[in-house]
């Protein structure tokens, strides 16, 4: 079974999304995510003009080898874009030989290890009230574990409230939010305060700093919200300095996720060996695919590590189906994220996957279980769209 060609879809059906798909010469056809919020036609440049044309021929069946291929064989490794590219192709690779055989792709990859995948969703208000009641919509809609970001005093856009989190598509250059840490660290523990006094101590809740903390800010941070007993803080800081966690680990028991941004192991390496954290947040789509997350996977389960696999919108459904395979398979799954889509991404895709009271199953299709409606795609075309810009009050450039 060979290659017979490589195509690069985009489509913004709300937001964009980047789609690889591998024909073989036998017909079968593959999907791989290639997405990478605000970076997406560097991504769909790599896979047609560098990858494509040295897959044409090739055996689709030797994942592993076209793998290494691609990651060794470039000289320049490791990076968002480049990962990004080599995990579409993984990916749909292993949608194409799991539906050669008439398998969903999960029983490649070892079967089930449990029934469904618990889930976290989103809650975001702008002030306490507004959170709750998005907390209780939530709830209504099954989801067990809940992310709660809720505005600052004082601050009018911040981190997953306001206009970033209907930031989506058509924001051709990227708004400028302002941030301020001694009000987001005054007040952030007095939300879940009240949190958890409306909710309950039973309830998993999760909360994403998104990388704006200095070591010793997040390390405070962590100690003053231990007795609201998070499921996860999440990026507590810019993990480039690994070795500035060991603070933060050892100021409280606040159990941490990072990586998101990560692509490699190589760069989960020291914080996976020196267990700085508790789950770890790299995605199928960025971390080079399923090939390459589930060593990664595996490597973390030796040191009592779970997955805490990244999942937002940005992800597209034929990255969330990866993962979702990959979770029902692996023994040290933690929890999926679960974003959501819109109505337009859901058509677009068709995903297998299904979501009930919180948890999640892969579906019985072969394969990733993910379709693409060419039609549908033409109705909607790449639209130019950045994630913001945090600015310090006197206009330094902070995290985001
Ligand atoms: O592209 C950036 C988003 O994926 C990111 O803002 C979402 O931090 C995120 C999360 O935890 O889902
Ligand atoms: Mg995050």
């Amino acid at each position: 079974m060979k290659i017979r060609n490589v195509e690069v879809l985009v489509a913004c059906p709300g937001r964009n999304f980047v789609t690889t798909r591998i024909t073989t010469d036998d017909g079968v056809v593959g999907l791989g995510d290639a997405t990478l919020n605000g970076r997406e036609l560097a991504v769909a440049s790599y896979v047609k003009d560098h990858l494509a044309p040295l897959l044409e021929g090739v055996e689709a069946e030797n994942i592993e080898r076209i793998w290494q291929y691609l990651y060794r064989g470039a000289y320049w490794r490791r990076g968002p874009v480049t990962m990004a590219a080599i995990a579409s192709i993984d990916m749909a690779l292993w949608d194409i030989k799991a539906k050669s055989l008439g398998v969903p792709l999960y029983q490649l990859l070892g079967g089930r290890t449990r029934r469904h995948l618990l889930t976290y969703t989103h809650a975001t208000g702008r002030d306490i009230p507004e959170l709750f009641d998005a907390v209780r919509r939530r709830q209504e809609q099954g989801f067990k574990a809940i992310r709660l970001q809720v505005g600052i005093p004082g601050l009018a856009d911040i981190y997953g409230v306001g206009t970033a989190a209907g930031h989506t598509a058509g924001f051709a250059k990227p708004l400028v939010e302002v941030w301020d840490t001694p009000a987001y660290m005054r007040f952030v523990p007095s939300m879940f305060e009240a949190a958890r006094n409306e909710f309950g101590a039973e309830v998993p809740m999760l909360h994403d700093v998104h990388h704006r903390l200095s070591p010793i800010e997040a390390a405070r941070l962590a100690k003053d919200l231990e007795p609201y007993r998070l499921f996860w803080l999440e990026d507590v800081t810019p993990a480039e300095n690994q070795e500035a966690l060991r603070l933060v680990r050892s100021a409280s028991t606040t159990p941490l996720a990072i990586g998101e941004v990560f692509n490699t192991l190589w760069d989960a390496q020291e914080i996976l060996q020196k267990q700085y954290i508790d789950y770890l947040r790299m995605s199928v789509t960025h971390g080079g695919g399923v090939t390459a997350m589930r060593k990664a996977l595996d490597f973390a389960a030796t040191f009592h590590i779970r997955s805490g696999m990244h999942g937002p919108e940005d992800v597209s459904p034929v990255g969330m189906a990866a993962a979702i395979h990959l979770g029902v398979s692996i023994h040290n799954f933690g929890i999926q994220e679960y974003g959501g889509y819109r109505e337009s991404t859901m058509e677009l895709f068709n995903p297998a996957f299904e979501l009930k009271d919180g948890y999640l199953t892969p579906g019985e299709r072969p394969g990733l279980g993910v379709d693409y409606d060419d039609a549908l795609a033409e109705r909607h075309p790449y639209s130019a769209s950045y994630l913001p810009v945090n600015e310090l009050r006197d206009g330094t450039v902070h995290d985001w």
